[in-house]
């Protein structure tokens, strides 16, 4: 088994309206067994608090924390400078620009401090959950094998959709 009594990755946001936008993150967790813990905590308005998360997120037995949030996104690059666990950060679209804000703040961290980035919206919070199920199966055979078949059955996917349309050309024909 994947799961163990305690969460390996630990989702946090900068705000409970960040939800809705992420929760395509723990949904792809959930579907590969991944034990995972969801919290709300703001770098800006309750600093302290992510201090002591991430400080002590290692020693309780997280292996990946994905951080969300939107605007002046900081969350991802605070909880970084303070754990040497991969942090996976996601930009929570907003108004300006869709998103484009939450993006730069977090992608362009300094050197030495890195946050892996997915996508603004669309399939890049799913992608943070599936890249932290990554991370995690270098060490989990079990994982290993869910993320193969996970990967097959994409294809097959493709391929029927393929076949149906190749159906569809030849009867317009
Ligand atoms: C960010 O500010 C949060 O991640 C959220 O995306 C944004 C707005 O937060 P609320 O004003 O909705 O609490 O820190």
């Amino acid at each position: 088994m994947s799961e163990t009594a305690s969460p390996l990755v630990g989702i946090v946001m900068g705000s409970d309206s960040d939800w809705p936008k992420i929760k395509a993150a723990a949904a792809a967790l959930k579907e590969f067994g991944v034990l995972h813990e969801v919290r709300v905590m703001s770098a800006h308005r309750a600093p302290e608090v992510v201090r002591q998360y991430a400080t002590m997120a290692a020693a309780r037995g997280l292996k990946v924390i994905v951080a969300a949030a939107g605007g002046a996104a900081h969350l991802a690059g605070v909880i970084a400078s303070h754990t040497v666990l991969p942090v996976i950060g996601v930009p929570v679209p907003t108004e300006l620009s869709g998103g484009l804000d939450s993006l730069l703040s977090i992608v362009q961290m300094p050197g030495d401090i890195p946050v892996a980035t997915v996508g603004v919206g669309g399939g890049g919070p799913r992608n943070a959950g599936l890249l932290a199920v990554q991370i995690l199966a270098i060490g989990d055979v079990v994982l290993q094998r869910k993320l193969a078949d996970f990967r097959h059955k994409l294809a097959d996917k493709v391929g029927v959709k393929d076949e149906a349309l190749q159906a569809k050309l030849s009867s317009e024909k």
